[in-house]
């Protein structure tokens, strides 16, 4: 039996612009359900993570926007994947801004040894309070499951680091901010830069991908934000950077991991229906799902 449970985190605490809390309302209308249900055997919408209406703030000795609310409703993502895996389904959470990927992965890594993640992104999203240019939290979540960061995060679950600096690979990056870059050095984390898919290609970067994570890790992550794509066919993100991966790289890149048979779970997220052109960004992100979990053109 395959089974597939959508989670919404309608959550946009971890940075500033508003309407990305729409993003997995947008992505229903995009009509995930449809494009999805014949590629499971089941595929069930466990609805949204009920975040309210919170008051905002700024913590004021680690200067971290909704650092309290941050760690209070991921906490409760959480629980829920955490539930999902438990019962034998797939977990495919829609977000939301990227900090929704501390839950995420809080709830997926207590299931896995070494879980690998394929963090798809124009930004690393390494940074932490000290190296962070913004204060926003969802420039943070790949830095909290590696351990680094304030404890009220990275102890989400009760345990950490959720992953291993060396069962990750980022895909598209193209604004690092210099603690990022450092931090990546340090750690020796693979990233393949646009510069690397241009000159590799997408094809090679997968089948490269693959090999680095199939043998050493017993599940794999894909956590995609929309502003790794190109802002010209993914408009509708906070945080665009031009030059970015094209639709047909990033189709490629779905397919290829849907034969290899290596994703586990999955999240999709920063999609802003505010900043969108007509729901462009959600069916895209909807469109993307249909490769990664192996729909064909023939
Ligand atoms: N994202 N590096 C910048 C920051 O504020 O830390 C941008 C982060 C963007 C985060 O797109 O998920
Ligand atoms: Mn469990
Ligand atoms: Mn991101
Ligand atoms: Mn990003």
């Amino acid at each position: 039996m395959k089974r597939l449970a959508i989670i919404g985190m309608p959550m946009d605490l971890g940075q500033m612009r508003r309407g990305v809390d729409m993003g997995p309302s947008a992505i229903r209308y995009a009509g995930i359900n449809e494009r999805l249900k014949n590629l499971f055997d089941e595929v069930q919408d466990l609805g949204d993570i009920p975040i309210g209406r919170p008051e905002v703030s700024i913590d004021q000795e680690s200067n971290l926007r909704n650092l309290e609310l941050i760690a209070e409703k991921t906490a409760k993502l959480a629980a829920k994947v955490d539930e999902v895996i438990e019962s034998g389904s797939f977990p495919l959470v829609l977000g939301g801004d990227h900090s929704i990927a501390i839950g995420t992965l809080a709830g997926v890594s207590k299931h896995y040894q070494n879980l690998g993640v394929i963090w798809y992104d124009a930004h690393g999203d390494l940074n932490t309070a000290e190296t962070s240019p913004s204060g926003n939290i969802h420039g943070m979540p790949l830095a909290v499951s590696l351990g680094l960061g304030h404890p009220l995060l990275t102890n989400i679950g009760g345990y950490q680091p959720k992953v291993k600096p060396e069962n990750i690979v980022i895909i598209g990056a193209r604004s690092l901010d210099e603690g990022e870059r450092a931090l990546i050095k340090e750690k020796g984390i693979k990233v393949y830069t646009m510069h690397e898919i241009d000159r590799l290609g997408m094809t090679k970067v997968i089948e490269e991908s693959i090999q680095y994570l199939k043998h050493k890790t017993d599940g794999v992550h894909l956590s995609l934000d929309l502003d790794g794509l190109d802002p010209a066919e993914a408009p509708g993100v906070g945080t665009p950077v031009n030059g970015g991966i094209s639709y047909r790289e990033s189709h490629l890149a779905m397919e290829m991991l849907a034969e290899a048979n290596l994703v586990t779970s999955a999240e999709f997220v920063e999609v802003n229906p505010i900043l969108d052109d007509k729901n462009k960004t959600a069916s895209l992100a909807v469109a993307l799902m249909g490769s990664l979990f192996g729909e064909k053109l023939l």
